[in-house]
């Protein structure tokens, strides 16, 4: 499955491959400062350089004899993650110079490095409203025994007036596989909100249905009313309409999560709760700002947080604030191993993924014991003083 071409087939190429190649095979190290709570690495895990040098040029000297790219990748982000067999798979957000966003695998054999992509890019089949654009897939291994990719599904509002070629619907779109090679499509998601981004399937069954993370918006790009992570029931998958959506993790002031507050993949199931990674984000003077956070719902009814820390978990850092869309960081998938490692893959600024590796017994700790948000500046001096207090004598 993985692209097998190492090997150009003229002279033009040999220098291009041989850069691609070491560009894949290149080692990844963690960054030696960090706090505790995970390890980010040095390097971008994928890039737009690292798709497939035959997804972008004509390798036939004859019909491109000056070894010239055809078809540019823009870059590579928002990828779904699950664990298969032993490879740690990626479902990759490609986006083209065209600015058409598509889905790709890649794979690696630690989850940190050597991250290569399978031959081809997937076919996702429509449904019989075509999309423009289709991102960020949540990979999602349902109890009920088949793999869901749950993503944004975009088009153009048919309801926009003329001259407005910008205004679009967002909605949720799904898919579901048993191999990752083989997509069936299914009805959109129907809810009761104008527009839906950042869709996540639980993977168990709620007193027998299918429960859906919403994060309803009245827009395409400001959320209205909506903008909170909202959750809902379908009976099946093959007809998904949610009837009623609750917000259970609405935005709020002052906070991270002021503006939208959205799901990134879906939750992790731990003795103490599902852990769940979001995404909030916050306009300042130089544009919004997208930072990732953690929070906890309750095993017995998913829809009440337990724990959930103040502030950022992760903020774009360096260079992960410099991209297309600057000062973004947006998770979408994360990989569990037995052994309790936790791989968090991000996507800086709308370019390129990162890797972070935590643990469940880490994350668990940092979501009890960070204190929550106090909603004031006094409040947080407050909590800071009691932290002091409880080092006296220690430091
Ligand atoms: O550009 C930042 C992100 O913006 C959108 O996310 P949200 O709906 O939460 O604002 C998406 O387009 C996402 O792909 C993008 O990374």
């Amino acid at each position: 499955m993985i692209n097998k071409i190492e090997k150009p087939f003229s002279k033009t190429f040999e220098e291009l491959f041989k850069t691609h190649k070491e560009l894949i095979e290149q080692k990844n190290r963690p960054i030696e400062n960090n706090n505790g709570v995970f390890e980010r690495y040095e390097k971008p895990i994928i890039t737009a350089a690292h798709t497939p040098l035959h997804w972008r040029y004509d390798l036939n000297e004859n019909t491109n004899p000056m070894g010239l790219e055809r078809i540019g990748v823009n870059a590579t982000f928002n990828a779904g993650a699950i664990k298969w067999g032993d490879k740690y798979i990626l479902c990759v957000r490609v986006e083209g110079f065209d600015r058409k966003s598509f889905f790709a695998i890649a794979e690696s054999p630690n989850g940190i490095d050597n991250f290569s992509f399978w031959d081809k890019p997937l076919i996702i089949p429509e449904t019989n409203n075509p999309t423009t654009n289709i991102y960020d897939m949540r990979l999602v291994s349902h109890e009920d025994g088949w793999i869901y990719g749950v993503f944004c599904a975009e088009r153009k509002d048919p309801s926009a007036p003329a001259g407005d070629v910008s205004s679009a619907i967002a909605s949720a779109g799904l898919a579901r596989t048993k191999d990752l090679i083989n997509w069936e499509r299914l009805p959109d998601l129907i809810t009761p909100s104008n527009q839906q981004r950042n869709v996540v399937l639980h993977p168990e069954f709620i007193n027998g249905k299918y429960c859906l993370y919403t994060r309803p918006q009245d827009g395409f790009i400001t959320t209205g009313a909506g903008g909170g992570i909202g959750i809902g029931y379908t009976d099946s998958m093959e007809n998904p309409i949610i009837e009623k959506e609750n917000v259970i993790f609405n935005k709020k002031f002052h906070t991270v999560y002021e503006l939208k507050n959205g799901l990134g993949p879906a939750p992790l199931k731990t003795r103490d709760g599902w852990i769940h990674m979001a995404h909030g984000v916050r306009n300042t003077a130089a544009g919004l700002r997208y930072v990732l956070y953690v929070f906890i719902t309750d095993l017995k009814d998913i829809t009440k947080i337990k724990y959930c820390p103040g502030g950022y978990f992760m903020a774009p850092n360096d260079e992960e604030i410099i991209g297309d869309v600057g000062n973004v960081l947006f998770c979408n998938g994360w990989i569990e191993d037995p052994d309790g490692t936790v791989f968090i893959y991000y996507a800086s600024s709308d370019v390129r993924m990162h890797v972070a590796v935590s643990s469940i017994d880490k994350l668990l700790d940092y979501c009890k014991n960070t204190p929550a948000d106090a909603h004031s500046s006094s409040e947080s001096v407050k909590t800071i003083h009691k932290l002091i207090r409880h080092n006296q004598g220690l430091y």
